[in-house]
This record gives C-alpha cells, structure tokens and sequence, in this order.
C-alpha cells in the first residue's frame, strides 16, 4: 500500500513542482482515500484520484488598476476550475498577497471533498489574487474588483461557476464585483454569493463558516460525552469565521479566550463576552483597526505580539485564521495543557505533524473540508433561495445548516470510525471522494 500511494504521490509532484500547499493537500488525501480505492472493484484501476487531482481549467488573468495617487497597478488574478462532476464549480476567492497557484489549487482540491460533504450538488473551485486590500481606500478596493470582474466575468455564470468571499474577500468586495458583473452581463442572476441582504444574499451567510464549525465542535464532543459548555475555547484569526466561531461558542456557554490576527493575539482570562465581541467586531470590520487595540478599552486583556494562541490552556481550539497556522510543536503544547478538542474553522490550518500528533494522542480532530463547510453549505442555500426567487427565514437557513452540519458529522463516522476512536480525516476524505467519484465514473472519461 505504501508504494501505491509513494508512487502516486511522485507522479503528482512531477507535475506540479513547486507547489508544496497543493501537495501537502493531495497527499492527506492520497493517504486515506487510496486505501479505499484498492479494496473497491469499482474505482480500482480507474486513475480516479490522478483524475481529480488535474484541474478542470485554470485560468489566470492580468488585473490592472489605477491607485489613488493615479500610480498603475498590476496584479494576478486566478480561477481554478477544479471539478463539476457533482455540479457548477463553486468555492471562494481570497485577495491575500500570500495568493498564488500553490495556495490556490490547495484551496480547489480542498473544496472538491467539503462540497461534495455537504450533500448540495456543487463542484470544487477557486479563485482570487495576489492583491492586497489592507491600507487600501474604498475607492481603490473598488477599482481593483471591477478591473477584477472584467476579465473573470467571461469564466463564471450562475450555472457554471459561483464564486464568494475568503480570505480579504468579504460583503465589500462581493458587492463591487457584483455590480460589475451585472454591467457586463446585464442580467441579475445568482452568480456570486455571500450577497447582501437586498440584492438576493441569504440570511446566516455571514454567519455560517463559524456557526457551523461549532456546531461541528459541539457534534463531535456530545457524541463523546459532554458538549462544549463551559469549557475554556481558544481561537485564532479575527475574521469573519472567528468573529462568529466566537459568537456562537459564547451563546452555546463555552469561554472564549482569544482572539488573533497575523500581528500576534489578545488573551482575556474573563472570557470575550457578547459586548465586548460587539466591540472587536466594530474595530475589525468597520474601524479595520488591529487585533491589539482591544486592550485599549479592555486593558485586562493583554496583548502577545508576533505570536499564535496555541500557548493558553484550552480544552476547544477552533483554528479560524490560515493555512499552516498550528505545527507539531504548537499540537503537543495544546495536548499537554488538556486540549480534547480541535475544530478547524480554517483551510488546513494544521501542518502534518500536527495531525498525526491529534490522531495519535485520539483527540477530537475535525479537518476544515468536514468541520468549515457550513459557509459553502449556506451558499449552496443562497444559490437555491436565488433559483426560486424566494427568501427563507433566518430560522429556517438555521435549522438547514445545523441538520447540514449533522449529516457531515454522519459521514464521517460512516467512514471514519475506528476502533475506540473516529478518525475524522479519514471519513471526511473517503465520504466525499465516494459521491464525487461514483459521479465521475457515471460520466465516463471526459
Ligand atoms: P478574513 O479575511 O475575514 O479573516 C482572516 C483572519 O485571518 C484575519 O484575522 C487575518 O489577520 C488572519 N490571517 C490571514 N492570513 C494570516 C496569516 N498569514 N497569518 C496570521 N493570520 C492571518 O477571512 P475569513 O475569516 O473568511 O477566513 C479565515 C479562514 O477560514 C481561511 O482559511 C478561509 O479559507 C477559511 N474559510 C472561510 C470561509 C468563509 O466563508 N469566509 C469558509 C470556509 C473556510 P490579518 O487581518 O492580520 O491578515
Ligand atoms: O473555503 C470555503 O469554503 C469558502 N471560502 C466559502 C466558499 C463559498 O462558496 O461559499
């Protein structure tokens, strides 16, 4: 078995060289589906996974923009178009400087298993660009998304390819690009989502990523006894996905401890309640201000620079900030302090090692395509209220992203379960590589 997964991994890394995220994602997933493949008739000898690993299309575009000191600007635009055996392609797009192929085929693959997870028919894709929108005005943000939009509009299309927001990406910049689309088109269709609430976005949208990686959290740690309230939570990032992982941690009982962001993290051992999120929402969303400037009205709180969370004694941690974010060393510490649980809100924010080091010590471990793809599930739910011309309550959206959240929980003890113990990376991969590789092999060679 290992030869077949060391010669499949060589053949990939042949021809992709130089993109270690794309490999360091197709190489977890090798691990646990290939076994599967070779004890199943039905996809043995079919090059199913060498098949999902080769992007449907790439593209990558030239963006050009004028800034505000009328200075010429140049970015690097991509969409991986990644798989549409099960549906249109759909997944985010990130405006990070740290964008690039690599980053962005990882994010594709990644999207292919987590949409097929969460039961709605979407395929895998995603985009974005090298662009930085931090110290940027409006205006410039602006003139970057329609420069943006003027070349990705001939890719996507309501029933081809949808994007939304990620990283860098939030309500801002999807309203600016749809506009723009819907000036080139002119036509009013679903083609983005993560939408406001006015022009056809759905309720809980916003929400969704962090809402529903507690609820993933809470699934995980119910079925293995007691749930997340009162139990100490630590969190990264400061985003949308945490700014909500926190809030509904909070309603659920738990004590949110931290918060972060890439210039270091606050620690309030009294816990964030909900005023003083409403705070850090309104610094970090409309102020746009650092993580650090909730000290300045809570000065209990302090402040740790250039340094990740992963330090304080929890027994949650929801990783909410970027890839590569826990190591090996960062997992051990988590695990000696009595960490139980770890949710990832995150695009594989834990390094190898630190997997294995979940794995082996059996702790609750939930990889971000199983435990974070309550967004995609609630944007497959926009693009559905959107086909209807109709709007459900935000109570109803609720409901269908708990029972979402549930089903995936499901699947992975369906194909995870072990001994004693439930390797929940294990059936999150083998879970969505089944329907999107039955679909393939329905559709022949194309
Ligand atoms: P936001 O842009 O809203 O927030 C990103 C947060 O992560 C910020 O606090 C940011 O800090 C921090 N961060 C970003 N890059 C780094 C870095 N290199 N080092 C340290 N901190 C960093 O993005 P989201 O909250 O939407 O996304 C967060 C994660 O969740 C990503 O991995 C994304 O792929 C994933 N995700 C998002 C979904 C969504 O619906 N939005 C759905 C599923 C997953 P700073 O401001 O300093 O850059
Ligand atoms: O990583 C992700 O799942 C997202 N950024 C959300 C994608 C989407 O289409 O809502």
């Amino acid at each position: 078995m290992d030869k077949v997964i060391k010669d499949f991994l060589a053949e990939v890394s042949k021809r992709n060289q130089n993109e270690p995220e794309f490999m360091q994602a197709v190489t977890e997933v090798a691990e646990t589906v290939i076994p599967h493949i070779v004890k199943n008739n039905v996809y043995y000898g079919q090059n199913i996974l060498m098949r999902m690993v080769e992007p449907e299309r790439v593209v990558s575009f030239r963006v050009a923009w004028i800034d505000d000191q009328e200075e010429i600007q140049v970015n690097r635009g991509y969409r991986i178009e990644m798989n549409s055996a099960i549906g249109p392609y759909k997944g985010g797009l990130r405006f990070h400087p740290s964008v690039n192929l690599s980053v962005l085929k990882f994010l594709a693959f990644e999207q292919i298993f987590k949409n097929s997870l969460t039961t709605l028919p979407m395929g895998g894709g995603k985009g974005g660009s090298d662009f930085d929108p931090k110290n940027r005005s409006d205006t410039e943000v602006m003139r970057f998304c329609q420069s943006f939009m003027t070349e990705l509009f001939r890719h996507i299309g309501p029933n081809r390819d949808i994007p939304a927001g990620d990283i860098g990406v939030g309500s801002r910049e999807i309203g600016y690009m749809f506009g723009q689309y819907k000036r080139l088109k002119n036509e009013f269709t679903g083609v983005l989502t993560g939408k406001g609430i006015s022009w056809g976005g759905s309720l809980i949208r916003p929400e969704a990523t962090g809402y529903g990686v507690v609820y993933f959290v809470q699934k995980m740690m119910e079925h293995n006894g007691a749930g997340i309230k009162g139990k100490k939570v630590v969190i990264s990032g400061s985003g949308n996905v945490a700014q909500y992982a926190a809030e509904k941690t909070i309603q659920l009982g738990g004590k949110v401890l931290t918060l972060s962001d890439s210039s270091g993290y606050i620690y309030d051992s009294e816990g964030i309640n909900e005023e003083k999120l409403a705070h850090l929402m309104e610094l970090k969303n409309i102020k746009r201000a650092r993580i650090s400037a909730y000290v300045e009205k809570y000065p209990k709180a302090k402040f740790f620079a250039s340094k990740t969370p992963w330090e304080i004694a929890c027994e949650v941690a929801i990783p909410c900030a970027t890839q590569n974010e826990l190591n090996d060393k960062d997992a051990t510490l988590l695990i000696k302090n009595g960490c139980i649980c770890v949710g990832e809100g995150a695009n594989m924010p834990s390094t190898p090692g630190a997997i294995n080091q979940f794995i082996n010590h059996k702790i609750l471990y939930a990889p971000g395509k199983a435990s974070n793809a309550g967004g995609v599930a609630v944007s497959g739910l926009e693009m559905a209220q959107n086909s209807l011309r109709y709007n459900w309550s935000r109570n109803e959206v609720d409901a269908k992203l708990q029972s979402i959240m549930g089903e995936i929980h499901q699947s992975c003890l369906d194909f995870g379960k072990e001994e004693s113990f439930v390797n929940y990376v294990k059936g999150a991969n083998i879970a969505g590589f089944v329907k999107v590789a039955d679909a393939m092999l329905a559709q022949g060679v194309v």
